[in-house]
């Protein structure tokens, strides 16, 4: 970067901080519970840097133990009075967080590239989708409705309802640093919780920011108290977290080796998750395709957010009529990706996270090739730009590599060829994780049996649509090893709630269920 560029982007990330009276290369508190930040935590400062310069932003005070102890001590105090909030009332602060959202939702998408280096224009979707979760919880508040089921005794009353649960530990991952803990908190807000937030240590600035903007639109409501954050390290504030019995419900989003590390937490303790781990998802193209549309549907499942979402397409199986010109034609799209700052509009892709990411697509890469894989484009580090720059990298794989079965968090895609159908849907099944899935085709028959019971094993089964970007009206999550929980839109609510079957006797006889006879007088 030239020192005129330089010193203008240095400007810019001044103004995006102050837009949340943060300042570059200053300390502040990345803890606050029970209505506001508190300002000296206990636990070691972190360092949050840019990942387009490689630059400190700035160091974050967080949690030690005690304070994750006392959030979520704040939190339970809260959830004693929230919980007695009529449902639409709670409903009325989430509507008032959308609008919050809808305010600052420029400057936070800017926040967004600066730390996270995601595109503007994909930072605007995730407060896009945020906003979106927060007006279907609004709904949903006034939906939270059980079911009366035929009682087989006669004056008796048999129903299902729905009741606050408790604290509900939120811990998430970089890479949707505001959409994906949205999608727990506006739900779980609704359904009468109260939230401790544990976000990842690499965009502390996002949560910050996010805190400020719940603090804002929520101070003086009867939702003043209901949501804590601590910014803290895995081992001591996550440990404490998954312990603490008064949180009743942990939302996780990670790999896989996280979640292994939670279940095995909650499960002393009986604890419930919904996890939403690892995807190592596949897209499909059959020769039938229309493949102009496949074509602009891999390149974003492949290179959107620099292949780092849950959803990104990690695995491209491809048909053998069509897959020569396919991947002659993915590969001239690639060249065209530009590949640069995030906050400027005609970039496609920024960086990845951290220097450690790079080290992980470097190492994928040599692995993939000590395995038979051949690189077919990209592939290089770009270290001459400073940050943490890859190419995106294609590569020719088979089935039979065990690497392919691995989810490496960067942009590389195995291509494997296939001759029908059913040999795709047994590739597309046969790795750990289980989150989405796509086909192209334009044939009824195969799009049925690709949605069919023997079809894919996935919690997102697509048609002519990538592998990434879902909408927030449907539940999501995945299958197997990514975790089974289900979060945002359809019924995923009932996972943020207790549910309690009654049996109400309104008669003057007491029938026994399954006609047992127990006389006594
Ligand atoms: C994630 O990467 O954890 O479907 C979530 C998508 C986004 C959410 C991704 N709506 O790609």
């Amino acid at each position: 970067m030239s020192t005129e560029l330089a010193s203008d982007r240095g400007l810019r990330v001044e103004e995006i901080l102050r837009a949340f009276d943060l300042r570059l290369g200053s300390s502040t508190s990345g803890v606050a519970y029970g209505g506001s930040f508190i300002a000296k935590p206990s636990g070691a400062p972190v360092e949050t840097r840019d990942p387009s310069t490689g630059e400190v932003l700035a160091h974050v005070l967080t949690a030690g133990e005690d304070e994750c102890k006392r959030a979520v001590a704040e939190a339970h105090k809260a959830f004693l009075e929230w919980r007695l909030v009529p449902a639409p009332h709670r409903g009325e602060v989430v509507r008032r967080l959308g609008e919050g959202f809808r305010e600052r939702k420029e400057d936070l998408a800017r926040l967004i590239s600066l730390e996270n280096g995601k595109i503007l224009s994909e930072a605007r979707g995730e407060i896009q989708e945020v906003i979106d979760i927060c007006d279907l919880a609004v709904g949903q508040s006034r939906q939270l409705f059980g079911r009366e089921i035929a009682s087989e005794r006669r004056d008796h009353r048999l129903v299902e309802q729905w009741h606050p649960l408790g604290v509900v530990g939120i811990i998430s991952a970089f890479n949707f640093p505001v959409a994906v803990p949205g999608w727990g908190w506006a739900i779980a807000l609704v359904c009468g919780d109260t939230i401790v937030w544990k976000p990842s240590s690499l965009t502390p600035l996002i949560s910050i920011a996010v805190q400020k903007i719940i603090h804002d639109v929520t101070a003086g409501t009867e939702g003043e108290r209901v949501f804590g954050l601590i910014i803290g390290r895995g081992g001591a504030v996550g440990e404490a977290l998954l312990a603490d019995e008064r949180v009743a419900l942990i939302q996780a989003t990670g790999s896989c080796a996280l979640g292994d590390r939670v279940s095995a937490a909650l499960a002393k303790r009986s604890g419930r998750a919904i996890l939403e781990l690892g995807g190592n998802n596949a897209a499909i193209v059959l020769d039938d395709a229309d493949l102009k549309l496949a074509l602009r549907a891999v390149a974003f499942g492949t290179v959107g957010t620099a292949g780092q979402r849950c959803t990104t397409t990690r695995r491209l199986i491809l048909q053998r009529g069509i897959a020569a010109g396919f991947l002659d034609q993915l590969q001239a799209a690639y060249r065209t990706v530009h590949i640069g700052d995030p906050l400027d509009d005609k970039t496609l892709m920024g960086p990845l996270i951290s220097s450690e990411a790079v080290d992980d697509y470097r190492k994928g890469l040599a692995e993939i090739k000590r395995q038979g894989g051949k690189l077919l484009a990209g592939g290089a580090v770009l270290e001459d730009r400073g940050g943490y720059f890859v190419e995106p990298a294609i590569v020719r794989s088979t089935k039979d590599m065990p690497i392919v079965r691995d989810e490496i968090f960067a942009p590389i895609l195995h291509v494997i060829e296939v001759d029908s159908l059913e040999e795709a849907i047994e590739v597309n099944n046969a790795v750990p994780q289980g989150l989405s899935s796509s086909l192209f085709t334009t044939s009824l028959a195969a799009a049925e049996k690709w949605l069919s019971a023997v079809g894919s094993d996935c919690g997102l089964a697509n048609v002519n649509v990538g592998t990434s970007g879902a909408e927030i009206g449907g539940a999501f999550g995945g299958e197997k090893a990514t975790g089974g929980g289900r979060q945002a839109g359809s019924d995923a609510w009932k996972g943020y709630m207790r549910r309690q079957t009654c049996t109400i006797n309104y008669g003057h006889e007491l029938p026994l269920a399954q006609g047992v006879s127990f006389p006594v007088d």
